[in-house]
């Protein structure tokens, strides 16, 4: 095992990536303050002391979904009791306090919903890029694009210059859980396959949208899914460099139906954040998702290779809803002295990581 770490160490040093083996041997490894230091080592050379954080707002617009993924607790069938869907002049309002409160950012996804047409979409960018043409709009997991295509039966391509020319300014990286197909099967089968993911990310990379990477994780999966995850992560970042911070999920169990899953541990969780940062060469950022990960652990994981913690957010549904019990909402000197506290420097970002201000 010592062996495995000295390796890693000097190969970290050559900037030579790790292999899929190394990354299952940490995985396999208990020694969670080494592999957190060489995270951090990595981190250190990409980004210094700083640690990011931005001013946004997450709106749900519907949960109102077709599909029933197994682990998602957020999601309604049409007609069935506590379904929503938000209307137009609300979603315009929740833009507009956002924005006057001083987010830089609209964070916006939602349930495939089987009735709102294409234009219902294109309105909701417009309506708030009319009121706030300032704030960035990131909306829309590649699994959305992909059912607008449907919807509008519009190739990616022309669905994507749509939303971009109605104001989208680049997109989340939800929808990717875990994209090898065995386990996804079982997630959730009428998802789209983990490959059209790879491959609509692709499309809207290539269209000049940057986008995110995520990871659910602490269900039904082995590390060997998880390596493979990010290995379909890592090689499409090698073609098209659009990914801006992978963001590991932490599976929130309550009212789903893996109740029986064991959950993520705090150790787990920094393992799991550290060798993302490791095997991850090629992304700039690893973000530390308090929502689903807790406050306590996210700072700590500014010491396993985190260089971002997210945003305020203000109402989060999908991990409440599945018994997250983080707050709703962080104000933004919560954020900055939890960086603060960690022995790290605040960097509010926007959206593309263009810095606002230091701390
Ligand atoms: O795709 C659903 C996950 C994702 C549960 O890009 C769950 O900046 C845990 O992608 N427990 C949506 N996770 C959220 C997301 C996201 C969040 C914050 C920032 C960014 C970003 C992206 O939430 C879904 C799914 O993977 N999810 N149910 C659950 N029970
Ligand atoms: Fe629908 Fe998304 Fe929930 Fe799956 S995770 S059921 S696609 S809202």
């Amino acid at each position: 095992m010592d062996n495995l770490f000295a390796r890693i160490s000097q190969n970290i040093e050559k900037n030579i990536r790790i292999s899929d083996d190394d990354a299952l041997a940490l995985f396999a490894s208990n020694d969670l303050l080494a592999i957190g230091e060489l995270a951090a080592q990595v981190n250190r050379k990409k980004n210094g002391d700083r640690v990011f954080f931005n001013v946004n707002r997450h709106i749900n617009y519907t949960n109102v979904c077709v599909n029933r993924c197994a682990f998602c607790a957020f999601s309604k069938e049409t007609g069935e009791k506590g379904g929503y869907t938000l209307a137009l002049k609300e979603i315009r309002k929740r833009a507009r306090d956002a924005a006057d409160n001083g987010a830089t950012e609209i964070h916006m996804v939602g349930g495939l919903h089987p009735d709102l047409p294409f234009e219902f979409y294109l309105e909701m960018l417009e309506a708030i890029k009319d009121d706030r043409p300032r704030l960035h709009i990131k909306a829309f997991t590649a699994v959305e694009i992909d059912y607008f295509s449907e919807v509008a039966e519009l190739s990616i391509e022309r669905v994507v210059e749509r939303l971009k020319q109605a104001g989208l300014d680049s997109l989340p990286g939800g929808g990717a859980e875990i994209l090898g197909e065995p386990v996804r099967a079982q997630l959730c089968a009428e998802k789209i396959s983990g490959e059209r993911w790879l491959e609509v990310t692709e499309l809207v990379h290539n269209a000049g949208l940057r986008s995110n990477a995520t990871m659910l994780f602490g269900h039904i999966e082995t590390a060997a899914d998880r390596v493979d995850h990010l290995s379909k992560l890592r090689q499409l970042q090698d073609r098209t460099g659009g990914f801006q911070t992978f963001i590991p999920l932490a599976f929130q169990k309550e009212n789903t139906r893996i109740e029986k899953a064991v959950g993520v541990g705090g150790v787990d969780a920094l393992k799991t954040l550290a060798i993302s940062r490791l095997y991850l060469d090629n992304f700039q950022h690893v973000k530390a998702y308090w929502v689903m990960l807790g406050l306590k652990i996210s700072q700590v994981a500014l010491a396993f290779g985190v260089n971002d913690l997210d945003g305020t957010v203000v109402e989060e549904q999908i991990g409440h809803d599945a018994g997250a019990e983080s707050p709703q909402s962080l104000s933004k000197q919560q954020i900055i002295d939890m960086i603060r506290k960690a022995g790290r420097i605040p960097v509010e970002r926007d959206t593309l990581y263009h810095e606002l201000k230091t701390y």
